[in-house]
């Protein structure tokens, strides 16, 4: 599926397949004098596009992190969407990454998995990570997300969400999945993160279980 904005979409661009050439109900014909133009015309979103899954955004404050003994306890869900007029509206009103404090995390997860190692979704997962230099992540984290949220990954089941974190020198964007272990389909995962985001660097993956037991030291157990 293609997660297209239908505010920024063009009738050229993006075919309706209900509409014919006529003006429908819902469309606004542009002015002009020839023919061409008198056809062209502003869709308006008047149906509903439903994404495979529900996701809800997540939010991690900062400000509320420093002063929390729990790791976790400040994370918020935001806001859960199931179409993709739904995950436009939304993501056209947040900040994107790099408007956000350094500290925050926020998260697009599948609904009801919660991102959190100890979620039973996730407790077998890990993740997948690339660094960006500070402020540069805003593109990356919109492609994940519709790449997500538009089924892109031919181990699509195996995705929980992802997760972009700003850091006072970096940007990191998270794509967890649930069976670490499942090497094949994690590496299937991380070479079409790779393409989707047209990044050549190195990705690495760390099992969450390697990350609770060694902290910062965990390794990665995949490299691409
Ligand atoms: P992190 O936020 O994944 O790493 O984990 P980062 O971004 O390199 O570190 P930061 O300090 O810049 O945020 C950092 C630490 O948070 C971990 O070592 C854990 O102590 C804790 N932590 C992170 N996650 C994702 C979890 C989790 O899912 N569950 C629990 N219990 N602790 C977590």
């Amino acid at each position: 599926m293609v997660v297209e904005d239908p505010q920024k979409s063009t009738k050229e661009e993006t075919p309706n397949p209900n509409a014919d050439d006529d003006l429908e109900e819902g469309e606004i014909a542009a002015g002009g004098d020839d023919d061409s133009s008198s056809k062209r015309s502003l869709s308006l979103p008047n149906q509903s596009h439903p994404l495979e899954h529900q996701w809800t955004f997540w939010f991690d404050n900062p400000s509320a992190k420093s002063k929390q003994a729990t790791w976790g306890s400040a994370m918020r869900s935001i806001f859960t969407f199931a179409t993709v007029e739904e995950f436009w509206s939304v993501y056209n009103n947040i900040h994107h990454p790099s408007m956000l404090a350094v500290g925050a995390d926020f998260h697009c997860f599948k609904d009801k998995i919660e991102p959190k190692w100890e979620d039973p979704v996730c407790v077998n997962g890990g993740k997948w990570t690339v660094i960006f230099p500070k402020g540069k992540s805003d593109t990356s984290w919109l492609n994940t997300l519709l790449a997500m949220i538009g089924e892109q990954f031919d181990h699509g089941d195996e995705i929980c969400g992802a997760v972009v974190s700003v850091r006072a020198k970096q940007d990191k964007i998270a794509l967890w999945t649930k069976n670490a272990s499942n090497e094949a389909a994690q590496l299937s995962i991380g070479k079409q993160w790779k393409e989707f985001l047209d990044y050549n660097g190195p990705m690495g993956f760390i099992f969450h279980d390697d990350a609770k037991k060694l902290e910062r030291a965990a390794k990665n157990r995949y490299s691409i």
